[in-house]
């Protein structure tokens, strides 16, 4: 009975057919709608470039605005050919308005002021949502998303046997009390080294507004304590983290680098690690908790039977928890002094951890859970130092930058294997021991990233501030870290191009590209329902709900497409199309943390 009326009320929320059933007029827009002052452009896929006379009218059909649209011609990222429509003029507030064009209307969306706060806080709702250890609350989600603990008490030792390669591990003498944290993605592992970017992007976003999710603004059980909810949500993940380092003392048996590959092309993680060293490990991070195999999909949190394990530290999850714990460390500091001192004693026994022990790797050799293997451990390095310095000022944190190839740099967007950005940004908004000529230096490096992505809107018919070709895994997370730097860029100068440039970002994830697709569960139209998520597998098991609001697709994948449907796309799709709302293709569509988290940061940025 209890589990037909679930069943009844999850499938009335989810699975009501609509627009997003019917076949998506030939025209791209943010399905949401646009901000009253913000740039308004739609892209229209056309049969030839011959321009069109296009309308915008309101609900009631009204005329307000006619124009002609600008061809853009054949567009490799799409494999379109494209025409533009700019009704950036119109500004009065409305909903149900419509584009009319090649015998075509749009789907309706809005301009209105405050369009991106719900955005916004259904976005950082995802955390919530993914953590581990604790019961998810009907009173605060609804009784379709809440569920039991999952991982409830996660009190775990270290994997001990022969890995996929022969390898022989020991394991250790202790076990930790990892319990808590949020679950990295659609699987249940909880990664030190992604969880470091998506818990530095939540607390940069704090750090530039403090204001912007105030106590109560979120649906969290810490909401009414007086404290930022963003800063609650985020220490949900920052004690995790603190949980994950070693004792100090511990001795332990590791591969230490540099590893060789053994094959052509293959990337140095992937290689054989030939044997472990003995080192003090104390004061590292073990890089993941996760299960030795994988789950099947579905499988709720509650009910995963796996076993889990805590593997080996690296100098990279090391490095994380330096630098997240550094941060913490800074903006906990007069929230709650006892918290900040514990994090900052952290990571200076991380940071000392990890000149000792600069080369010890992940080794790809785990079943059950993702690599995030990375070799290349500058960026880390600076990335952490310069968290220390903004937090302690102290000389030997400037002198590690000093000495850093990334200081100064070209600026990139961040990704979890690349973190100096990170660190870049943290100096050029939050460190006031560094002198101002450097300052300034920063922050034009960070200007020059966002003219460059600016440029890169020129290469591609829809005008994003991305490349035209090559799509990464988790692509939407790359393009929303460049509009992360636009947005600094905007606060830096007060330019306007720089703002468009996030909107076109925002259009896109929202409606405009090629697929007609808002890559974000519950928002505009035709927005994604069926993630890669071992919960929300409604097309798997109807008992089960969807996605709630908020969530992010990793987006199209034109480079590693290695689950089943993405291999039957492969070579067949324009990068932007290399997608399916399906919760078997992980490679396109699955969803996490370091992906929602600059969802987060950026429409809060548009919200301010
Ligand atoms: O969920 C996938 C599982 O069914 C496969 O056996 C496994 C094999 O690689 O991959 C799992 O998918 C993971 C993917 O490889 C990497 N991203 C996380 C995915 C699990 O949520
Ligand atoms: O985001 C990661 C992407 O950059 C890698 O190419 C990919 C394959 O190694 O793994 C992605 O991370 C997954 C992680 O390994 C396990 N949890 C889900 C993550 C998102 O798919």
């Amino acid at each position: 009975m209890m589990r037909a009326i679930f069943a009844v009320i999850v499938t009335s929320m989810l699975a009501a057919p609509g627009i997003a059933d019917t076949p998506a007029p030939p025209i791209d827009l943010n399905q949401l709608g646009f901000e009253p002052s913000d740039a308004k452009v739609a892209i229209l896929r056309a049969k030839d470039s011959l321009p069109l006379d296009w309308t915008l009218v309101d609900s009631a059909g009204h005329v307000l605005l006619r124009g002609k649209t600008q061809a853009i011609g054949k567009d490799g990222a799409s494999g379109e050919e494209l025409q533009r429509i700019d009704f950036s003029a119109v500004e009065a507030p409305g909903e149900g308005y419509r584009l009319i064009v090649a015998g075509a209307s749009s789907d309706a969306f809005a301009i209105r002021k405050k369009l991106y706060r719900p955005l916004a806080k259904d976005a950082a709702a995802f955390f919530y949502h993914q953590r581990a250890g604790v019961p998810i609350e009907a009173k605060l989600v609804g009784a379709g998303w809440a569920r039991p603990a999952g991982h409830a008490r996660e009190i775990v030792t270290c994997f001990a046997g022969t890995d996929e390669r022969g390898l022989k591990w020991p394991g250790c003498s202790y076990r930790l009390d990892v319990t808590g944290g949020w679950y990295d993605a659609g699987d249940h592992g909880k990664y030190v080294v992604n969880g470091g970017i998506a818990l530095w992007t939540l607390l940069n976003a704090y750090e530039r507004r403090p204001t912007a999710f105030a106590d109560g603004s979120l649906k969290i059980p810490e909401a009414g304590n007086g404290v930022s909810d963003l800063l609650d949500e985020a220490r949900y993940e920052m004690a995790f983290l603190l949980r994950m380092q070693v004792p100090q003392g511990m001795h332990a048996k590791l591969p230490v680098g540099p590893f060789k590959p053994v094959k052509p092309g293959q990337s140095p993680w992937e290689a054989d690690a030939a044997d472990l060293d003995d080192i003090d490990a104390g004061g590292m991070a073990h890089q993941k908790v996760a299960d030795r195999f994988w789950t099947a999909l579905p499988t709720p949190p509650q009910d995963d039977r796996q076993e889990r394990l805590l593997y080996p530290p690296t100098t990279a999850a090391t490095l994380n928890l330096a630098a997240t714990a550094a941060q913490c460390a800074r903006l906990w500091r007069g929230v709650d002094d006892g918290f900040a001192a514990r994090c900052r004693a952290a990571a200076e026994r991380a940071w000392r951890a990890a000149l000792r022990n600069p080369q010890v790797y992940a080794t790809n050799s785990f079943t059950g859970s993702g690599g995030y293997g990375d070799t290349q451990l500058s960026d880390e390095f600076y990335w952490a130092a310069a968290e220390l310095f903004a937090t302690t000022g102290e000389a030997a944190y400037l002198e590690a930058l000093r000495r850093s190839p990334h200081f100064g740099a070209q600026v990139e967007e961040p990704g979890w294997p690349s973190t100096a950005t990170l660190g870049t940004i943290t100096l050029a908004i939050a460190a006031p021991k560094l002198p101002a000529a450097d300052v300034k230096r920063l922050r034009g490096a960070i200007l020059d990233a966002a003219d460059r992505f600016l440029a890169n809107s020129k290469g591609n018919g829809y005008g994003i501030p991305y490349r035209a070709s090559d799509y990464p895994w988790g692509s939407n997370s790359a393009l929303l870290n460049r509009a992360m730097l636009l947005g600094l860029a905007h606060d830096f100068t007060g330019e306007a191009k720089y703002r468009a440039g996030v909107v076109a970002t925002i259009d896109y994830l929202l409606g405009r590209n090629p697929l007609s697709q808002s890559y974000v569960s519950g928002f505009g139209a035709r927005a994604m329902r069926n993630p890669h998520h071992r919960f929300w597998a409604h097309s798997l098991d109807a008992r089960l709900p969807g996605p709630p609001p908020g969530v992010l697709s990793g987006g199209p994948n034109s480079t590693a497409m290695s689950d089943d449907v993405a291999a039957k796309m492969k070579g067949k799709c324009a990068p932007q199309k290399c997608w399916a709302d399906d919760i078997r293709a992980y490679a396109l569509n699955e969803v996490a943390i370091n992906w929602n988290a600059p969802l987060v940061w950026v429409a809060a940025w548009l919200d301010s």
